[in-house]
């Protein structure tokens, strides 16, 4: 039984820490590159990423709305697309100053205002445009 107990406690926040949305946000953002063990890190994208509760869940902070309006608008689409489509909307979901593929790139919280870069907006922009800019951020192609 204690055996039983412990195999659970072992899946369950793996499974809870995983959800598929942040799994594939995780890739196509490459905030898994040069972390091996990305998939069992849970600081690598914070669940308010785009939720307000560290847990996910309802309701949502203003990224996590962004994401939610591309849904309604494209039924069909999936998840790479519409997330590629908020980024290449160059918005600003939280109105801290800078737009949400910059701060995507910064690994700052486009949904909360109380998380932003510390570099100069004009400095960063410049940076993240010589580094493939809001392209890189395209969904892969389905194989
Ligand atoms: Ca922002």
């Amino acid at each position: 039984m204690a055996v039983l107990v412990g195999a659970a406690a072992l899946s369950v926040p793996v499974a809870l820490a995983m959800p598929k949305y942040r799994t594939a946000a995780i890739q196509q953002l490459h905030y898994d590159v040069g972390n091996p063990l990305w998939q069992y890190d849970r600081t690598v994208m914070s669940c308010t990423f785009c939720h307000v509760n560290v847990h996910g869940g309802a309701p949502w902070n203003p990224f996590g709305e962004a994401l939610r309006a591309g849904f309604r608008a494209s039924p069909r689409a999936d998840f790479g697309a519409v997330l590629y489509g908020v980024l290449r909307a160059n918005g600003d979901a939280d109105a801290d100053g800078y737009p949400d593929a910059v701060e995507v790139y910064a690994r700052t919280l486009p949904g909360d205002a109380q998380s932003h870069p510390e570099r100069p907006l004009a400095e960063l922009q410049a940076a993240f445009e010589a580094a493939g800019g809001v392209t890189q951020y395209a969904p892969k192609r389905r194989k």
